[in-house]
């Protein structure tokens, strides 16, 4: 019989932690991985913004690409898209998504009959193919820290603080609706400090119940740090741990520009950061100060972010190796106590699961993802190797079922609907690029 722990060695950090991948029942199990980070619609451009549109291309150029495309979605869109990308995550052994929502807007940024109609779709879409949503609207004000209105391609993102409170009132009703099942939680997102003027922040925060959880993007370009020292006196992060009470309710997405007093300050309040490897790789945003952030204590997780991947092992395995890229040293985030990298990894991402996405911890531990027993990467593996193996052995999906709430969502490797899904997505996509 396989071994469940290694000889006499403590779990990684918490020796009262199971392993992240246990055996049960003769299958290797893991409780599924929380995706901190998702703007659905983005999965319809993934593969289209590889082509040069600017001699210097940035960030800032891939974001008007990105804004051609948000404004040919609409409900139906959303949702053909949303559901696609919803069943590849729980194919990839992702259980429960974050979704940071902003398109809430008809294109020329006149609320829908319904002003919720865009989050009904992406509520519609997780609904349908059982993955457990945190939905996230999204307060969106201004065009940059100068407080300048919003351009024409950002209209359809905007609220002012009123409208989005009501919106979140909306979606709250909807949480507690027992038709849900307790799939859906509802939590705020502010876009960044660029898009949201302080007192429209505060005003925000103060109206929340308490529980709420609060996610923002933060630090993630050079350019944006510059301008937040140039108006608001301070760096991103170090402002914001200044102006707001910033703690375990709080995700910090990207945070990839960071000094150590900024490090430390996120880890002492319990903040959780959303990193997002292959996303921020692809946009050339900078690489997170992982190792110091560890050894700070932090709490961090992985987002799909855009969708170039959809794969924690990639985000994963991409997360060890960018470190080991700039250090030129191998095994990163590996410890004594734990020195195994892959396990290291998952045991982080579980870790932050809870407080990032405002499920239970035990909601979250009955979720299941079982990985294939006929998997050749993982041919003889044991309990001390085996995580390591899911992450270190390439991209062959090897995750055979996966259930959510007791729902079997995945079997032999496909999402039960998948030939539905795909085919009303190949349909929304036919008709997003006919747009162009
Ligand atoms: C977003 N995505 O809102 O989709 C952003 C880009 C922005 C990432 N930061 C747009 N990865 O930050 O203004
Ligand atoms: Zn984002």
């Amino acid at each position: 019989p396989r071994r469940r722990f290694g000889p006499g060695r403590a779990r990684c950090d918490n020796p009262r932690m199971d392993a992240p991948i246990a055996d049960v029942d003769g299958r290797w199990t893991l409780s599924g991985v929380a995706n901190l980070h998702s703007h659905a619609f983005q999965r319809a451009m993934a593969g289209l913004a590889e082509r040069m549109t600017h001699p210097s291309d940035s960030f800032w150029t891939w974001r008007e690409t990105m804004y051609r495309m948000a404004a040919r979605f609409d409900p139906d869109r959303l949702h053909a898209v949303a559901a696609q990308l919803y069943a590849e995550m729980l194919e990839a052994g992702y259980t429960a998504v974050c979704e940071f929502h902003y398109l809430h807007h008809a294109p020329d940024g006149r609320p829908y009959a319904d002003p919720a109609a865009m989050s009904r779709a992406l509520i519609a879409a997780a609904r349908e193919t059982g993955i457990r949503l945190t939905l996230l609207p999204v307060l969106y004000m201004t065009g940059g820290f100068d407080g300048r209105p919003l351009n024409d391609r950002q209209r359809r993102f905007g609220h002012d603080v009123d409208a989005w409170l009501r919106l979140f009132e909306t979606l709250r009703a909807e949480q507690d609706d027992a038709g849900h099942d307790g799939m859906l939680r509802v939590g705020c997102a502010l876009h960044s400090l660029r898009a949201v003027p302080p007192d429209a922040m505060r005003a925000v925060l103060a109206a929340l119940p308490r529980e709420t959880r609060v996610h923002l993007h933060i630090a993630e370009q050079i350019g944006e740090v510059q301008d937040c020292l140039a108006l608001r006196g301070d760096r991103p992060v170090r402002w914001l741990l200044n102006q707001a009470e910033v703690d375990a309710r709080w995700t910090l997405v990207h945070a990839t520009h960071l000094e150590m007093d900024e490090i430390v300050g996120i880890a002492d309040r319990g903040a959780t950061v959303a990193i997002c490897p292959t996303t921020e790789a692809n946009l050339g945003d900078g690489l997170f100060p992982l190792r110091d952030f560890l050894d700070a204590g932090g709490a961090w997780g992985i987002g799909s972010d855009s969708h170039v991947s959809v794969s924690p092992v990639e985000e994963l395995r991409w997360l060890e190796y960018g470190q080991r890229l700039v250090t030129r040293h191998r095994n990163i985030v590996a410890t004594e106590a734990c020195p195994s990298v892959g396990e290291r990894l998952l045991a982080g991402v579980r870790a932050s699961a809870a407080q990032a996405t405002g499920f239970a911890a035990t909601t979250l531990a009955g979720d299941r993802v079982v990985l294939d027993p006929a998997a050749p990467q993982l041919a003889g593996a044991t309990a001390d190797d085996v995580a390591d193996r899911w992450v270190f052995a390439g991209n062959r999906p090897a995750v055979a079922t996966v259930s959510v709430g007791g729902r079997a969502v995945v079997r032999e490797g496909r999402h039960v609907d998948r030939d539905a899904i795909a085919a009303r997505y190949a349909t929304a996509m036919a008709r997003l690029l006919a747009d162009g």
